[in-house]
């Protein structure tokens, strides 16, 4: 694995200030959790996220968005961190500054000590009302699928941004500056299809920012990057972590 990171590359992370990682479904792969351009399994082979993950699929069938949720729910609880994402958590301690942008829901970076990634897509986890937008944490269960608020009564929703919803506010204005700010911006695990999260390293390589990605797969922006890990995030983080700054995963 010696020559995975190139030498000009191990020196520009070694001299950074400030780290910058955008994170995509690809680096929760090796968790089990299946990207969105992966087919999905079983009950829901037959669904395509795109059309799942929509304000408008949960208006026509609310129970059956909820129940394709509470699915996904299942698996992000059965799913445990990969040497990905205890590589990132650990970088994060050894900059100056260091910013962790993540387009997942599964918020597997948390659990493995990140402190506080920029969640730009919401946290399956979490659960809102579909009229107030409201978060939700305790509600009756009457057998009734989806819940209700029990503030308006209206339906409940996971808190995710589904396609056509705008990303938070504060988050992305954060993950904009960032990217304009930084030394490095490194493209994780993302295939850059997904608008905005996908202008992200655009606005990191127009601010001069020395660009990453890794990714086992070419994507739209490969051609841009300064540098390209062709591996899997699993393994290409840690070796980051290894060759760059000297550091071993336990
Ligand atoms: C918005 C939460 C304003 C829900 C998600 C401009 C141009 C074109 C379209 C648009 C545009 N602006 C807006 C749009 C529409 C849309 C969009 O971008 N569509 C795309 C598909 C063309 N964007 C939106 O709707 C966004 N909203 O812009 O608001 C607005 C307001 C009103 C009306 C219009 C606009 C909202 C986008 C957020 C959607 N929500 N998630 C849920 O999860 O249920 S996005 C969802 O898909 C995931 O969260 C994830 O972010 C995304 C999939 O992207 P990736 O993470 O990259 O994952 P993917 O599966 O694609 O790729 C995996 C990659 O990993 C691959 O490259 C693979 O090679 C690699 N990989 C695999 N294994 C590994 C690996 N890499 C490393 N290691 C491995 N082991």
């Amino acid at each position: 694995m010696k020559d995975l990171i190139p030498d000009e590359l191990r020196k520009v992370l070694r001299n950074a200030q400030h780290i910058v990682v955008l994170t995509g479904a690809g680096t929760s792969a090796e968790s089990g959790v299946p990207t969105f351009r992966e087919a999905q399994t079983g009950l829901w082979a037959q669904y395509d996220p795109q059309e799942l993950a929509t304000p408008q699929a949960f208006r026509r069938n609310p129970k059956l968005v909820w129940e394709w949720y509470i699915w996904r729910r299942e698996l992000v609880t059965n799913a445990e961190p990969n040497p990905g994402h205890f590589a990132l958590a650990e970088m994060e301690k050894l900059l100056p500054k260091f910013t962790l942008i993540t387009q997942n829901v599964d918020g597997l970076h948390q659990r493995a000590g990140s402190l506080t990634p920029i969640e730009l897509h919401g946290n399956i986890m979490q659960t809102k009302c579909f009229e107030d937008g409201e978060t939700v944490t305790e509600w009756a269960e009457t057998g009734e699928v989806p819940p209700r608020c029990p503030r308006c009564g209206g339906l409940l929703r996971p808190d995710v941004v589904w396609f056509g919803e705008s990303l938070p506010f504060m988050a992305l204005n954060q993950a904009i500056r960032a990217a304009r700010q930084c030394d490095v911006f490194l493209s994780v695990g993302t295939s850059a299809l997904v608008q905005p999260a996908a202008s992200l390293p655009v606005e990191a390589m127009q601010a001069k920012a020395v660009t990453v990605e890794v990714n086992p797969q070419a994507t739209p922006l490969t051609q841009y990057m300064d540098f390209v890990l062709a591996r899997p995030s699993g393994t290409a983080l840690p070796e980051l972590l290894k060759q760059v700054w000297g550091i071993e995963l336990s």
